[in-house]
């Protein structure tokens, strides 16, 4: 799949957020945008203001006599209290937001295993016959071969950024939920994907799990960001998501892969479940993207 330029990934002169794909995304984005951001705006605004009255009205020259009150019950209420409301106010969405990313997948979500590794992610499906996707970025035209043996980034019309684009993406489907379990072979990388607003450490030894949720069908962008070596900045993440009978195709063309437990094979015997499965040629934009031609 062709990536759509300016979305899932950076763009130039870009600020603040990607725009987000996902629901919870889109939830922490409007907190950020219509709760923190005015509530940060209007108190440096109103300090600024604070001090730039007290540098005018009581400077030496201007207030030659300094006052002697060190006690005033009022403010000392108001300065006290107020804090308290507004850090209040900011706690209720907060606590809401981490109460909903920490919320497990429902039992009969998908599980894809994620695995960092130096430098590169592999890519497991457990749930469709246990197969293994190795997830290497693409070499830049003009500069030194990264990861030898791949090819460069721009030779396939569906390629996406250079650093960004992937010799075989993380294939998931849109639109449900899905269970990723994050782990690392080596040391501690992190997978994050800010359209999606998603960042879990990837740790060895230990299963790191969270849901993602893709709204819609496309390819989004992200980055180790765990400093984990020498080529910590070459072990970008494409991830794309296909429509679920399209995700089910690109399963079949795996070795292994399955579809509620049957092949390709199996799946072509009973057209009702898998249609087009047989109809893919190897050269096809969905067969190739996701590695099938690779
Ligand atoms: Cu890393």
């Amino acid at each position: 799949m062709k990536p759509t330029p300016g979305v899932g990934m950076p763009v130039d002169g870009g600020l603040t957020f990607q725009h987000q794909y996902s629901p919870l995304g889109e939830y922490a984005l409007k907190i950020y945008n219509w709760a923190l951001m005015p509530i940060i705006t209007v108190i440096c605004l109103f300090v600024l203001a604070l001090l730039i009255w007290v540098v005018v009205r009581y400077n030496h020259r201007a207030n030659p006599v300094a006052s002697k009150t060190s006690h005033n019950t009022t403010i000392e209420i108001v300065w006290t209290v107020l804090p308290v409301l507004i850090l209040v106010a900011i706690a209720f969405p907060s606590i809401d937001l981490i109460a909903k990313q920490y919320k497990p997948a429902p039992k009969e979500a998908l599980t894809i295993k994620v695995t960092g590794n130096q430098w590169f992610w592999t890519y497991g499906y457990p749930d469709n016959g246990d197969f293994e996707v190795v997830s290497m970025m693409l070499n830049v035209p003009g500069q030194p071969e990264v990861n030898p043996g791949t090819r460069e980034v721009g030779t396939k019309p569906w390629d996406g950024p250079s650093h960004l684009e992937v010799d075989n993406r993380l294939v998931v489907p849109a639109g449900e939920p899905i269970r990723l379990q994050i782990t690392a072979a080596d040391v501690i990388h992190s997978f994050a994907v800010p359209s999606l607003w998603f960042k879990l450490d990837a740790v060895p030894g230990r299963i790191n799990e969270k849901v993602l949720f893709v709204e819609k069908p496309g390819v989004y962008y992200g980055q180790c960001s765990e400093l984990c070596g020498a080529k910590h900045g070459f072990m970008p993440i494409a991830l794309e998501a296909l429509p679920r009978d399209k995700y089910d195709q690109w399963v079949l063309t795996h070795p292994g892969g399955v579809i509620d437990g049957k092949d390709a094979a199996e799946a072509a015997a009973a057209p009702a479940a898998t249609p087009a499965v047989a109809t893919v040629p190897v050269d096809s934009p969905l067969a190739a993207s996701t590695g099938a031609a690779e």
